[in-house]
């Protein structure tokens, strides 16, 4: 009995530690939400990813969009692909920021229905879209969001960002040092 309290409160602990939640309508959407999902492990930031879908689940939808907050989570991420009422429906159910992602799946025309139908959202119901299977980003806007309350994950975020300018720099002085035609001829070996 009291072996199975103490597990019951490290269960517990550990559900209140998640910060983010990342859904996605499909498994098939996996290949872009990995990445919200990589970028938050690198910054630290302890998050659940899992599938919920507004078509095919509805009720799971439901339970997991209005128990979000009461669990402990501070943000969600929520990615989809064709007709996405996904992230809408999880911004209109939950009082969390949502960060939407629009995916371009194997039922997509060109991306564009499932950018429009997660940016597109009524007054009153904000859904902050990143760019099409922008995953990446979500991960970061979350963090970011997270960052304004914790200084320690501010200035991971700092680093980062330096971190992303200091790439650009490496690529200057390459650039200068090979001229186009040799930076063209390495870029293209790299990517064979
Ligand atoms: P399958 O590959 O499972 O057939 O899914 C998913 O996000 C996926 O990109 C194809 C696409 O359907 C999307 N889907 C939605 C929703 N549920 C699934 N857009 C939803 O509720 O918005």
């Amino acid at each position: 009995m009291g072996q199975r309290k103490v597990k019951g409160d490290v269960l517990k602990q550990k559900l209140k530690s998640i910060q983010v939640g990342i859904v996605m309508g499909s498994d098939s959407d996996l290949g872009v939400m990995r990445e919200s999902a990589e970028i938050l492990e690198a910054f630290n930031v302890p998050f659940e990813l899992t599938i919920v879908s507004a078509h095919r689940t509805p009720d799971w939808l439901y339970s997991y969009a209005k128990s979000a907050h009461r669990r402990g989570l501070r943000v969600l991420i929520a990615g989809a692909g064709g007709a996405a009422h996904l992230p809408g429906m999880v911004a209109s159910l939950s009082p969390l920021p949502v960060i939407g992602v629009p995916i371009l799946s194997r039922i997509s025309l060109d991306g564009w229905d499932s950018l429009l139908s997660i940016v597109q959202m009524p007054p009153g119901v904000p859904v902050a879209t990143v760019g099409l299977n922008g995953g990446r980003n979500a991960g970061i806007l979350a963090a970011q969001i997270l960052a304004s309350s914790d200084a320690g994950l501010r200035s991971k975020i700092e680093r980062y960002k330096k971190g992303l300018g200091q790439q650009v720099k490496t690529k200057i002085s390459k650039l200068k040092r090979m001229g186009y035609r040799k930076y063209l001829t390495a870029q293209e070996g790299k990517t064979i």
